[in-house]
């Protein structure tokens, strides 16, 4: 299968995050892409550009005002003091229930704060760029299974499940998934369907297409009654308007056993065939992987490949997009192991 890679991810390379108030160094860093990028030319993978603009798709995804805070952020502060330019913002102020989010407020935090949903997201001065090439990945992921490939995977960051239409959020400023989903329905397809396997709910993706019944979303991810996002992700939230019953999230117990894991994946991937989609997505986070740093589920490095050949079995095109997993290392192994398992299984058949 054709992967996308570009070195334009390395623009963004934030130096730190807040872990319980204090620095620490960021967990979605630059070395993930580059050990996914070394298992894929050492097992024989052929290595694409991204060379589709995902800007008309983008338009389709987010807002104008977000896209347009995205792009014009960094230049915005440094022009607060050039001494910004070895800083990084970070949101501190938030329109929760009762304040204003459609009024746009003139002063950079304060954006940033509106276009945010945490403060666990920072920015740096190349995150625009690095952004835009991952859903240019996307975009040109699809285009290639419009020209008949079978599937196609992005080794892309930051990732973008948890970014929605208006806000970033959890490492992601794009929604790249969302970008390959409305990229397919594009090109004429009628019904789509977004698996995410990530740790995390994708909150982003889910709340782009909760009203919508073209594009299923099914999620399997830690309860958000413990786990990060929090406020999204629960098993009653099935969709609404048009999209009821379009939308199914499976939250599992934080330290659930590689087996329930499994056992959830059965319901996802069958609820996904009942769609009878044209295409999936699969929004691949690997931070269900043991050694995460920062998850807690249990699955191995053998269970990727098992994973791989379930997602074959739907028997569709399908594009793999890489969203959260941050055992770095471990990373280039666990992805590369789903496509091989994925190719394996689409090649003895279904
Ligand atoms: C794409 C994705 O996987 N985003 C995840 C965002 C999670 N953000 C919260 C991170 C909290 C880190 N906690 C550190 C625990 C160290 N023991
Ligand atoms: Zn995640």
């Amino acid at each position: 299968m054709i992967s996308f890679f570009t070195v334009a991810h390395a623009l963004h390379a934030p130096e730190y995050e807040f872990y319980r108030g204090q620095r620490v160094p960021c967990f979605e860093k630059p070395e993930r892409a580059t050990y996914v990028l070394e298992q894929l030319r050492a097992r024989g993978h052929s290595l694409r550009e991204p060379d589709v603009d995902s800007m008309p798709v983008l338009r389709q995804i987010h807002t104008a005002r977000y896209l347009n805070f995205l792009q014009t952020a960094w230049a915005q502060w440094i022009a607060l003091d050039p001494a910004n330019a070895s800083q990084q913002p970070f949101p501190s102020v938030w329109p929760v229930r009762s304040l204003r989010s459609d009024v746009q407020p003139d002063n950079f935090i304060a954006q940033l704060g509106l276009y945010s949903m945490d403060n666990g997201t920072p920015m740096a001065a190349g995150t625009w760029q690095a952004a835009k090439a991952a859903a240019d990945a996307a975009a040109s992921a699809a285009r290639v299974i419009e020209q008949g490939e079978r599937a196609a995977f992005c080794a892309t960051r930051p990732p973008g499940h948890h970014a929605g239409q208006d806000f970033m959020g959890g490492y992601c400023f794009l929604n790249n998934a969302a970008v390959a989903a409305q990229a397919l329905l594009n090109q004429g397809k009628k019904r789509v369907a977004i698996l995410d396997v990530d740790f995390h709910h994708g909150n982003g993706t889910q709340s782009i297409f909760y009203e919508r019944a073209d594009v299923l979303f099914v999620s399997l991810h830690g309860d958000p009654r413990t786990e990060f996002p929090f406020y999204l992700g629960h098993a009653d939230e099935m969709g609404a308007g048009a999209g009821q019953g379009f939308n199914l999230n499976l939250p599992l117990p934080a330290g659930c056993s590689a087996d329930q894991w499994f056992e959830a994946l059965e319901i996802a991937c069958t609820r996904v065939a009942q769609h009878d989609p044209q295409a999936v997505v699969i929004s691949l986070g690997l931070d269900t992987y043991a050694g995460d740093p920062i998850s807690k589920f249990a699955l191995q490095t053998p269970d990727f490949t098992r994973l791989g050949r379930r997602i074959a079995k739907l028997g569709l095109p399908t594009v793999f997009i890489l969203e959260g997993g941050y055992a770095a290392r471990e990373l280039g192994l666990n992805a590369v192991n789903v496509l091989e398992g994925f190719e394996f299984q689409a090649k003895v058949g279904a």
